[in-house]
């Protein structure tokens, strides 16, 4: 009996044993998944990065008229208000010192350059020094030989084309297209001289009768204006009956000069100029200028917003055109007071 009892109580221990583990297996199965990660631990919360201040080079060609006074003004006040360092250079009108001005700044570790490039081949070994050194270098007022997106990221600049064309049909219709003219060019081998001679002469194939009788540079100055067409009226006299100058300082020049040759600018030649500075106006509504294509030199507030742009990563397009507005006897003594 005794031996009896003794199986079933091992027995009965076994059975216990088997259901006890069952349980805990199907436990285990109900049971939520352990947890596995080690509890989240409180991140220190991200100090705010300190906001890196830029430096930015400004590469001016020179400061020899009221545009190119602007247009610094304009970098200068732009990037004031912005808080931003402003390494800023003047070549003083020699490419070869523009060069030079970019490597220094370049030598400075600037994170940005903005280049008023003198000449349009000139400058290329500039945008390849920046290039090696990875610093995005904006295009302003003119273009410089290199691709963009790749030797410069973006130029930003008034349609010097459009200038020329829209200065040639003024004259067309001021002179029922019958004109012997002077053409006054820009800083040889700069992008805009070609620009505007070219958009000039495009619409001057629509009228025969419209020709070009003198063309030499002025390198954008009045000085050198008012001296070649000084020469120019010895050579034609009196059969000029028009002046196309790349910009107002030389045809301010040019007036001078036909003057003192006892013409009337304004009657006997008629003139046409490009910039919309303020001189040009007070000339315009003096009789003596016709009329002129403005090119507005104020690239401070589009120059910094594409380097903000670019602080963010966002794209930019290869060119950004400057829209520009016309001055002529209807609207050039109400533009006085905001030009330059
Ligand atoms: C035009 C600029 C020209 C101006 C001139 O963008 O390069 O240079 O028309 C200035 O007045 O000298």
């Amino acid at each position: 009996m005794k031996r009896i009892s003794k199986i079933l109580a091992l027995a009965l221990a076994v059975v216990m044993i088997f259901a006890l583990a069952a349980c805990g297996q199907s436990a285990q199965k109900e049971a939520p998944k352990a947890q596995t990660e080690e509890p989240k631990k409180e991140e220190p919360a991200k100090k705010e990065e300190p906001k890196k201040t830029i430096k930015v080079g400004f590469s001016q060609m020179e400061n020899n008229n009221p545009w190119r006074i602007a247009e610094t003004n304009s970098i200068k006040e732009e990037a004031k208000k912005r808080g931003i360092e402003l390494v800023y250079t003047d070549a003083q009108s020699q490419t070869a010192k523009q060069v030079s001005d970019v490597e220094d700044m370049i030598a400075q570790k600037v994170d940005y350059i903005l280049l008023a490039p003198r000449e349009f081949e000139g400058l290329a070994p500039a945008l390849q020094s920046a290039k090696k050194a990875k610093i995005p270098v904006i295009l302003i007022d003119r273009a410089a030989a290199g691709k963009a997106g790749e030797d410069y990221v973006t130029l930003i600049a008034s349609d010097f084309i459009k200038e020329g064309q829209e200065a040639a049909e003024w004259l067309a219709k001021q002179t029922n297209g019958k004109a012997n003219i002077v053409e006054l060019t820009g800083t040889t081998g700069s992008s805009v001289a070609k620009d505007r001679s070219d958009g000039f002469k495009d619409v001057l194939k629509k009228y025969p009768d419209m020709k070009v009788i003198a063309s030499q540079t002025g390198d954008f100055a009045r000085a050198n204006g008012q001296k070649v067409m000084e020469n120019i009226i010895q050579a034609k006299g009196k059969a000029i009956t028009a002046v196309y100058a790349h910009n107002d300082e030389m045809a301010i020049g040019a007036i001078q000069a036909l003057k003192a040759a006892g013409m009337t600018p304004g009657k006997d030649v008629i003139i046409v100029s490009i910039d919309g500075e303020k001189d040009a106006l007070k000339a315009i509504v003096a009789g003596e200028l016709g009329a002129t294509v403005e090119c507005n030199p104020r690239f401070g507030p589009s120059a910094f917003d594409v380097i903000e742009k670019l602080q963010k990563g966002e794209k930019i397009p290869e060119k950004i055109v400057n829209p520009d507005k016309f001055f002529d006897a209807s609207n050039a003594k109400d533009n006085i007071d905001a030009a330059y």
